[in-house]
Order: structure tokens, then sequence, then C-alpha cells
């Protein structure tokens, strides 16, 4: 591994933005030296500038009672406004928002106005269901147009949504129902994925069937055309509620910090954290980062982000920056290989991309399988590129600047969190240097350090932990019914500053190379996995009596589940006579999702423990990686290790 951060370190390639593009960028180099002058006033005006406010603030923060922050909270406006009726007003109502592509080759370009037009009639519809400002909505849908419309209607009438990743199972969606104590479902009959449908409707019937919860309608898109149940009285068709409706509505301004939405994200427990989000701050970090790092100029560019709005990444990226900024974008349904493996590239061409956002992991099984097919395809309107969600190792950075950019077009390494709302690290494209591998600088406004241990900041050329050390607009404001776990989970370490869960080093030029998580959070294919909520899962399958998760280096996905399970006694029979490793993968499929099958399960008789009976998953990832096994000293029982390994082998 320290070999391997050397090299990174040494990486020597350079890539200064090119004359012209600099001369006509949006983010220039001012905007540090305004920031660093006065933090404060920089993101107020900000705020003042890219977003409408129906009362205008007067405080920019209130950091009274740390770590619960504040940003412009007396000043009032309407999220869905700005993403919306703004730019109708402006008169750019007949610009395309939204090119949606569907997988099976359906497509759909919405404009501004016909955008607003829906989201008032579900604001409308949201309403007539008894949703209030500050009610719980949950959303499980595919990526249709309304996945967006749906959440925008949410924010418009103040209440807050929680939208669930529809690769979640039933199981994970009714916990998530349950913590946010959600009134209400919108989800779809199906969705198309890999050329086939997947029933959606089914998990959330399933995720109600058992035992009362606070649900009391089940709003259903029709696109899968797929065969479901029905409740009735429960369960209404979008399609046909819609055209009941009131087209009007107006816009209500709420205070600054009205939640907007709620997110559920893998900490290091077993139980997934409520991220919580306001409006304004996180509205103003939303579309500051979104025109700045990505240099949107919203009459000419067209933007991809291909993050699922599962995610934050779609949250911010896909719906509130973008929108807020009067982007015409692009939204895709299915998967990139479907129904070739050039689908994306076709996209591209198709709407003259001009500003693509993805994931590491999505570039290197690109690179794996060939740039014969983005070759097939006309990539030359790209002009910007950004990475999220892992460390871009530098050879997938340069065969993406290469083979997707052209040999010229900037990427933006970009690194966030979910918890922090808006992108943190990034380079801005028409000023900084590229460095490739690097997310190298804190944006404007943004106070990043790096601290050993002890809470000292580390030099040029070290490593520690990446924290934040002041506020920020976008931060999140909580954990969703657990003030006391926000504070433990990223505040007790360094007191004052916010502890992000990564480690990072400067480099010579005192720029910062993210190393991953140094807690018992997973990241494969940019999404994050928490151990202990995987092999909480694995445990309650009744052959298993003891598991161990731990994230194994993957050369395509950056980490890979990797299971170490032991089986009760009173189950070896039955586990000889069924394929133990596939039964596991598909429970906990069941359990939380596909997202979290263990790529590989090993059978083992004991796990290896310290003596006050903590599992040492150091030593099971170095099996995992196939590497020396470390420092054993510390177990029990040291003969553990090579019993496992004589297993494995
Ligand atoms: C936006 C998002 C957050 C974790 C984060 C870090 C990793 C994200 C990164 C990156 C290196 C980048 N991460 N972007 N690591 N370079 N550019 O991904 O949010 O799903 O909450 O994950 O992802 O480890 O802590 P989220």
């Amino acid at each position: 591994m320290s070999n391997t951060i050397d090299n990174l370190l040494h990486e020597a390639r350079r890539f200064a933005p090119t004359e012209e593009f600099a001369a006509n960028a949006i983010a220039t180099a001012d905007l540090y030296e305004r920031a660093s002058a006065d933090r404060l006033g920089f993101w107020a005006d900000q705020s003042r500038d890219l977003v409408h406010w129906h009362t205008p603030f007067t405080r920019t923060l209130d950091w009274s009672n740390p770590p619960f922050a504040k940003w412009f909270d007396d000043g009032e406006l309407n999220v869905a406004y700005n993403c919306l009726d703004r730019h109708v007003l402006a008169g750019n109502g007949d610009r395309v928002a939204i090119h949606w592509e569907g997988e099976p080759g359906d497509s759909r370009s919405i404009t501004y106005a016909e955008l607003t037009a829906e989201v008032k009639k579900a604001a409308n519809l949201l309403t007539s269901l008894g949703i209030q400002a500050g009610d719980r909505v949950a959303i499980y849908l595919p990526m249709i147009p309304e996945a967006v419309i749906a959440m925008l209607a949410v924010a418009r009438i103040g209440a807050v949504h929680s939208v669930v990743f529809g690769g979640f199972s039933a199981e994970s969606l009714r916990s998530r129902i349950d913590d946010a104590e959600a009134k209400l479902v919108i989800t779809a009959d199906g969705g198309w994925r890999k050329g086939r449908v997947f029933p959606l409707k089914d998990a959330v019937d399933a995720a109600l069937a058992n035992g009362e919860s606070t649900v009391e309608h089940v709003l259903v898109v029709k696109r899968g055309e797929n065969e479901v149940a029905w409740t009735a009285g429960r369960d209404l068709w979008w399609q046909d509620e819609i055209a009941l409706v009131d087209a009007d509505h107006v816009a209500k301004a709420f205070p600054a910090e009205n939640p907007l939405f709620i997110l559920y994200t893998s900490g290091t427990t077993g139980k997934p954290k409520g991220i919580l989000h306001t409006s304004g701050g996180y509205l103003t970090q939303a579309a500051f980062t979104h025109k700045n790092v990505f240099d949107l100029h919203p009459e000419s560019d067209v933007y991809w982000c291909s993050a699922d709005v599962g995610w934050i990444t779609g949250h911010t990226y896909v719906v509130y920056g973008p929108l807020a900024n009067g982007a015409t974008q692009v939204l895709y349904e299915g998967t990139p290989e479907t129904p070739h493996p050039g689908r994306w590239w076709e996209i591209i061409e198709k709407y003259k991309v001009s500003i693509f956002y993805t994931a590491p992991t999505a570039i290197r099984s690109f690179m794996k399988i060939g740039r014969q097919h983005p070759q097939k395809f006309d990539l030359s309107s790209l002009r910007v590129l950004g990475s999220v969600g892992e460390p871009i190792n530098p050879e997938a950075w340069m065969w993406y600047r290469d083979v997707i950019g052209g040999g010229d077009t900037p990427i933006v390494d970009t690194w966030w969190q979910t918890e922090t709302g808006a992108i943190m690290v990034s380079a801005l494209p028409g000023v900084t240097t590229l460095k490739p591998g690097s997310a190298q600088v804190p944006l404007p406004g943004i106070s990043i350090d790096i601290l050993d241990e002890a809470g000292v900041p580390v030099g040029k050329d070290e490593g520690g932990l990446l924290v934040v050390t002041e506020p920020w607009p976008s931060m999140l404001r909580g954990i969703w019914g657990d003030p006391d776990r926000f504070v433990e989970t990223y505040w007790s370490k360094f007191g004052d500053k916010y502890f992000a869960g990564d480690g990072a080093r400067y480099d010579m030029d005192g720029e910062i190379w993210l190393m991953g998580r140094v807690d018992d959070v997973m990241n494969v294919s940019g999404h994050r996995l928490s151990t202990a909520e995987i092999e909480s899962a694995l445990v309650a399958h009744p052959l298993t009596a003891e598991a161990a998760v731990v994230g194994a280096a993957d050369e395509t996905t950056g980490q890979a589940v990797v299971a170490f399970v032991i089986i009760k006694q009173n189950q070896l029979e039955t586990a000889e006579s069924i394929d133990v490793a596939a039964e596991l993968r598909k429970h906990v499929s069941q359990q939380i999702g596909a997202i979290a099958r263990p790529r590989d399960i090993f059978i083992v008789t004991e796990l290896p423990k310290t003596r006050s009976g903590k599992i040492m998953r150091r030593l099971l990832k170095d099996v995992a990686e196939g590497r020396e096994v470390g420092d054993t000293t510390t177990l029990a029982d040291t003969a553990v290790m090579s019993s496992i390994q004589a297993k494995l082998t």
C-alpha cells in the first residue's frame, strides 16, 4: 500500500486549462481571494446571486450551538420555485429541463414550463392526500421524470422526502419508512433495467405487509406495465389522480432551515443513518458548486450526471443543483450496457452532452471492455468531465480524459459526502492545473485540513484524517431522530471540527489526495456499505453462527464485499447439502439489496479475535486481498489465521 501511495504522490503529469477555456470560464481565481477575505460574506453573496429569496435573509450563519448550524435562517424561500417557476418567469420556459431516455429506447423532452406545470399538479395531489409541511414522503422510483417531479412536489409544499434507491430491498425500504414515519410512498409498478422490468410495487407491498405502518397511501406511477397487486383504499395510480387535480399552485415560502430531505446512508453500525438536509444553505451550495465546478453555461450546455436519484449525487447534481441553475440535462433510466455496451456514448452523441459526471467504477469497467465502444460515437461535444464516489486512479483518469474527453477535456475529481450535501474539494476547470488522481483543493469558502490522531495538522507530504474546520452552507443538520449519534459520529473525535471518516494526504504542493475510509464503511462501486450492516444480515440467517465482512480491493468496483462465515454446529449437515455461499448471497440481497451481495463468501471455523473479543478485520482483509497476513500478536489465539488460510487454499 505505501508503495502505491508513493507512486500516486509522485504523479508528475500536469494539465493547465487551455487559454480558450480559461477565457470563457465561469469560475475565476478571484473566487478564492474573495472567500478567504470574508468567508461568510462570500457565501451570503453567492446565496443572493444564485437563489431567489421570498424574504431576504439578514443573518448568514448562526453557530451559537455547535455542531447544530443555521444558515440564512431569517430568510424564506421555496426550493421548488427556485428550480422551476423563476426560470419560466425569466423567459426560459421553453428551455429543455430534462431530456429523458428510457432504457427500452422511449424518450421524452420536458421544458421548464412543462416541468413546472407537472410539479404544480403533483403538489396539489400531495396536498389532497393530506400531506402537509414537515410530513415525510418516501420515494421509491426508477430513473423516470416522475422521480424528479415527485421530489420537487414534496419540496414545493414544504414536506420532506426520503428517496430510497430502487435497488434496495423491501426490508431496507421498510426500515427507512419506519424511521422517518413516512405517511406516503411514491413508487412505480416497475422500471427497466438490463432489458427487463424490475418490480417496485411488489417490494412496497412486501415492505408494508407486516404490522402497522405510518403509511396511509401508496401512489403508483405506471411505467413497467407489469402486473401489480392492489390494496383498495391505500393504493392510487399517479396518472389517474394527477388528471383530477387543479393545475394552479402558488409556491409558498418556507424558512431557510425548513427540512428538505432525509437520505439514509451507511455508517459504522448496522443501522443506516438518516442524514438530514435543510433548504437555503443546501440550495446555495448545490447551485454554487454545480455552476462553478462544472463551468455551467445554462444557455448552451447539455449536462448529464449518471447517478441515480437514490443517492446524494442524484439529489444534488441531478435535481437541485442543475435545476436551480436552469440547466438542460439528460436523465437516463437504465444500465450502461443495455442494449449494447456503447449505450452511454450513444446518448452523449444523441443529445450533444457537453458536461458529463460519473463514477470511477463506471470508467474502469469501460476501460476493461475497451475503447472501441466509445470510439463508435461522436463525443466531441464534451468539454468538462467529472468524477465522484471514490478515488480515481491516475490510469483511469488518463483514460477518461483521452478516450472520452478526446485528450483535451478537463476532469474535475470531486470529493464530498451525503453528509456534506455538496462538493467540498475539487479543482475549478478554468483555474486549476489538473493533477491525475488528486482531488486537489478545497472549494472557495470551504475550510479543509488533514489532522493526525492527536488533532494536529499534518504537513506537506504527510497523511492523516480529513476534517472540515468551519461550518459550510450545505452541511447536514443532523441525523433524523438521533442528535446524540450526530454529535458522536462526526464531532466527538476533534471537538469543533467535522470528522469525515476519510484518510487523506497532502502532496509536496500541499494538494489533497483521498486515501479511502478509515472506518468500517466500505466503498463498492462508489456506494457506501457498512460492514456491520452486512454482518448483521448474515447472522440473521438460520445457518450462520458468526460473520465478519471486509472490503477487499477490487480492480473494477474499488472495493468488493468479502464475508467470512461460521456455520452453526447443528446446521453443518444442512450446510453440506446446499450451496451455502449462493444461499447467503441471496439472503443478503433480500435483506439489504443486490449492491450489498458479497463477492466472496468463505466458510471458516473460527474468526481472528483480540483477547477482548473484537474481530480483527485487518487480518481478514490481508487474506481477502491475497497479502501476507500482518501482525497477529494481539490475537487471543494466534493459530486462527493459519487455520483460516489453510481452509482457503
Ligand atoms: C458523493 C458521495 C462518501 C464517501 C466519502 C469518500 C468517498 C466520494 C470521492 C471519494 C475519493 C472522491 N468519496 N467522492 N473518495 N475521491 N472524489 O459519494 O457520497 O455516498 O456519502 O460517499 O465516498 O470515502 O467519504 P457518499
